[in-house]
């Protein structure tokens, strides 16, 4: 509780600041801390006072015309800003890293719940919002897009996604996979499943390990926050080596990594009158 209480003073806090001696409106999201005050103004659609569920809904109500960069999104009951890849199809950012990044991913369970680092770079946008986009209404896919130290690119997403809430300490479940790169999350080639994990943070243990997954050093440096089995066939917010089975590791070292997520195509919500069904 103390956690939250002190996460919502800052959040005041920084209203408070936003708010005096601004040139535009104020920003009203539950993520300001994502931004510095002067990268307020790169909010592009700070004007909208009925905020688009997400990146995707964004880039249709412009007509496919809306450009990369932070918006304002509302998936949940508070706006909050968000990272939006809209060339590649309007993909709502939930995670971004570079090798090496000065963001630090060793973070607590409160600061992986509610996001960090900054939404101009390296960041996590935060489990509950996480899980407040991927509920739903309708279904939601995870893209993830990871980049080499030659710049090849592979990617892959899982159809359809959702992460649970808070109560079942946000459980990933994740649909059908395909993509040019490995599927590191629903198999277990490296004989850890991370779909249907619990989310595990330094100060809180929920992995299938004898000790605590996100603890773990290489190089001197914690593995960070992740849905962890016993422990890892991948963990992209391992700040030293992004991991990605074969394609991301300590011998083939990745530069960049994305996840991402956006509405399913696969799986549409049909409402019929007062039933709602899922079609395939
Ligand atoms: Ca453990």
């Amino acid at each position: 509780m103390r956690d939250v209480r002190c996460w919502l003073l800052a959040l005041l806090a920084t209203a408070l600041m936003v708010g005096r001696g601004a040139e535009s409106q104020p920003i009203q999201a539950g993520n300001l801390h994502l931004l510095t005050t002067e990268e307020h103004k790169l909010v592009l659609n700070r004007q909208m006072t009925v905020p688009p569920r997400d990146c995707h809904e964004m880039l249709m109500s412009s007509s496919g015309q809306a450009r990369d960069g932070v918006y304002l999104i509302q998936p949940g009951r508070f706006p909050i800003l968000a990272s939006c890849a809209m060339q590649e199809g309007g993909w709502t950012v939930v995670q971004h890293i570079t090798v090496n990044s000065s963001v630090n991913f060793d973070r607590t369970w409160a600061e992986y719940k509610h996001g960090f680092g900054s939404l101009t770079g390296d960041h996590w946008l935060g489990n509950q919002h996480l899980h407040e986009l991927t509920r739903g209404p309708g279904r939601y896919k995870l893209g993830v897009k990871l980049v080499d130290k030659d710049a090849v690119t592979k990617a892959g997403e899982y159809d359809p996604l959702l992460v649970e809430g808070e109560e079942t300490a946000y459980r990933l479940r994740l649909g059908l996979y395909q993509g040019t790169a490995l599927d590191a999350l629903t198999q277990d080639t490296e004989n850890y499943l991370h779909d249907n994990q619990r989310f595990t943070t330094k100060d809180r243990d929920n992995d299938n390990y004898f000790q605590n997954c996100a603890k773990l050093e290489f190089q001197g440096v914690a593995g960070g926050g992740w849905w962890y089995d016993a422990c890892a066939g991948a963990n992209l917010n391992r700040r030293n080596v992004i991991y990605w089975q074969k394609d991301c590791n300590k011998e083939h070292l990745c530069k960049y990594a994305w996840m991402m997520v956006k509405p399913s195509e696969t799986f549409k919500l049909v409402h019929t009158g007062e039933c709602k069904k899922d079609e395939l």
